[in-house]
């Protein structure tokens, strides 16, 4: 028996409309904590934030930004405890905290492609179909069976570079993905973080900083913005 349509159901009821199911068994082990199967989530950003770091209001995005990353934590915490409710073994990574070369052992937007949310673009972030790169992740891992998706292995790029040419740091480099790709083929992120930090600083944010530049730019972000619902 698989569960994804309980667990879509799970999701959808608390507001979250991107889930999709991988299989992770071609990953390394203890990078999946034993566990097969991951669930990947997408909650999109509002519109009016994108617009916010376009027109370079940062500390008023920050805090919207911050908001929707506190909300989509809470939800992969509950995706956890309804998985185990239902007498599965369950793991959430909202928490789970980068190391000192800003790596984690498994990268949300690593689940996220094998299954099947998107693909990792030139500004290295996912890139939904429906929203583009404005989105909020996070994944779960656990035991609980689902059909899981074919995994997406390539960049849909193309000939664009508008993350490329907006990133106020020079710090993409104008790479098509592939998942043999390394992120240093991708960006510079000692650049970016330079960046980040200097926003950080410049609207007084405490806590952290954002530039999201590149994820507002896409082009897909900008179909998201005008599109009629
Ligand atoms: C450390 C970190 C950073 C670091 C390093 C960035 C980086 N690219 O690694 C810094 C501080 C620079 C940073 C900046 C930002 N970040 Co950040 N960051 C993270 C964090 C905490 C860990 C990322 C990590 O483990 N990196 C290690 C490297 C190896 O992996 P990666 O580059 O993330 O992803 C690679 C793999 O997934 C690989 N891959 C993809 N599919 C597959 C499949 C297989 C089989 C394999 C082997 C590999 C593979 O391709 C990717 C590209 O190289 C994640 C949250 C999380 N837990 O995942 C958020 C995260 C990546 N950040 C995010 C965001 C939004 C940002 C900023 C916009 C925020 C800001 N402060 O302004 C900028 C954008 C920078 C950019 N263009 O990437 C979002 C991305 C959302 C999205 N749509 O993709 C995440 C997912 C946070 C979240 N919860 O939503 N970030
Ligand atoms: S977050 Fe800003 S500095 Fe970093 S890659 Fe994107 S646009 Fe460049
Ligand atoms: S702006 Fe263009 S090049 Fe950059 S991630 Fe989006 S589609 Fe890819």
């Amino acid at each position: 028996m698989y569960y994804n349509a309980l667990m879509e159901e799970f999701f959808h009821s608390l507001g979250i409309p991107l889930v999709g199911f991988a299989d992770l068994s071609h990953i390394n082990e203890d990078a999946r904590r034993g566990f097969r199967y991951g669930i990947s989530i997408a909650l999109p950003h509002y519109k009016d934030t994108i617009k916010k770091i376009l027109e370079g209001s940062s500390l008023e995005a920050f805090n919207a930004v911050n908001a929707r990353n506190k909300e989509i934590k809470e939800i992969a915490a509950k995706g956890e405890e309804f998985i185990v409710a239902k007498g599965f073994r369950a793991f959430s990574q909202a928490y789970i905290k980068r190391d000192e070369k800003y790596e984690t052992p498994l990268p949300h937007k690593t689940v996220a492609t094998a299954a099947g949310m998107g693909f990792i673009g030139k500004s290295s972030a996912l890139i939904t179909k429906k929203y583009g790169p404005a989105v909020r992740l996070s994944s779960i891992l656990t035991d609980m069976p689902f059909e899981t998706a074919q995994p997406i292995i390539k960049s849909h790029c193309g000939n664009c570079r508008r993350c490329v040419d907006a990133c106020p740091a020079g710090a993409l480099l104008d790479h098509n993905w592939s998942i043999a790709s390394a992120r240093t083929d991708i960006i510079d992120i000692g650049s970016c973080n330079g960046e980040i930090s200097r926003r950080g600083k410049v609207y007084n944010t405490t806590g952290g900083a954002i530039c999201g530049v590149c994820i507002a730019a896409c082009r897909y972000s900008q179909n998201y913005l005008t599109e009629i619902r």
